[in-house]
């Protein structure tokens, strides 16, 4: 009979999941439109299953009448990000529309704080207003945010964890551990990865800019000097380029600039 009850009282948690969804959804697509690097990589979500939210409830001890207020993840959104860095953007972006479209209600940083277990991941607890036909009701909902790493490591130990419930061998979880300490050695490389492509780019992006500098004063030169003292300009150049050093090339482009002042 409860159970029945139950299913009802999760259409909206349903309707939250499907609207959060799309939202954050919405979010990396514009992100991708505006040719930005998006913070995040892919979205889920579900509404936790009955026999779930009845053992959840069981195993604390929560009285069925309290069960929307206590059980904080009935409706369940998972945001995926390439890189730990990510986390905090996303963490950022969903902080931005406290009391807009949602409400932050609690966090729990489980990167900072890793879960004995070796979980890892930052929740977010929000309360989210949706539009019934009996007028507005506000749920809770629970948004992970986690590296894709996090959630390869989390996915396997949850489904262990289900088929060994209380009972995981020690053995496996000795294991798991391990794992665990693998996955989040592949972060912390990646994310050294990451820094070093970003940093090669912003060299890239400066030597683009010098290069053009340099470009646009010698031609303003030409017009100023003979054929020969152009050619001894070019050859400078040339060799300052092949020798590929930001600095000297901007000592170069400073020269030029003030030989230009001079005449
Ligand atoms: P696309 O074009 O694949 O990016 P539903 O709306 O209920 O039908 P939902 O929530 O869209 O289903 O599907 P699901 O299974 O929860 O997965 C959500 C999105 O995450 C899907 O993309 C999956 O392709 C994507 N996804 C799942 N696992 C991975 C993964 O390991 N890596 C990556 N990159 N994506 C994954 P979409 O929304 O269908 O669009
Ligand atoms: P589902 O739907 O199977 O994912 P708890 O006492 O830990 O059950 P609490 O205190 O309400 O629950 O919340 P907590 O621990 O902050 O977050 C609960 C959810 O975080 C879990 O949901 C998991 O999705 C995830 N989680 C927490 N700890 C672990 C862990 O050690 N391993 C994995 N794989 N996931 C974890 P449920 O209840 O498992 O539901």
């Amino acid at each position: 009979m409860y159970t029945v009850n139950l299913k009802q009282t999760l259409i909206p948690y349903g309707q939250a999941v499907e609207e959060l969804k799309l939202k954050f959804k919405a979010l990396r697509q514009s992100f991708i439109a505006n040719e930005e690097y998006s913070p995040i990589e892919f979205v889920t979500g579900r509404v936790k299953k009955v026999a779930s939210i009845i053992d959840k409830a069981k195993r604390k001890n929560i009285p069925f009448d309290k069960i929307e207020e206590l059980i904080e993840d009935i409706a369940g959104i998972r945001i995926m990000c390439q890189f730990e860095e990510d986390i905090n953007t996303v963490i950022s972006l969903i902080k931005q529309r406290h009391k807009k479209d949602l409400f932050v209600i609690k966090e729990r940083d489980y990167i900072t704080n890793m879960k004995p277990s070796g979980y890892k991941s930052y929740h977010i607890i929000i309360r989210y207003p949706i539009q019934t036909p009996q007028g507005e009701k506000q749920i809770l909902a629970e948004i992970q945010i986690r590296t894709l790493a996090m959630n390869f490591w989390a996915t396997i130990e949850h489904s262990l964890r289900y088929k060994y419930k209380q009972n995981m061998p020690a053995d496996i979880q000795n294991r798991l551990n391990k794992a665990a300490m693998a996955a989040y050695k592949l972060d912390e490389e990646m994310a050294q990865i990451r820094e070093e492509v970003l940093k090669s780019q912003k060299g890239f992006v400066e030597e683009a800019t010098v290069i053009g500098d340099i470009f646009n004063n010698i031609q303003n030169l030409a017009d100023k000097h003979t054929a020969e003292n152009m050619n001894g300009i070019y050859e400078t150049f040339w060799k300052l380029w092949e020798e590929n050093d930001i600095n000297k090339l901007k000592e170069f482009d400073k020269n030029l600039l003030h030989s230009l002042s001079e005449k």
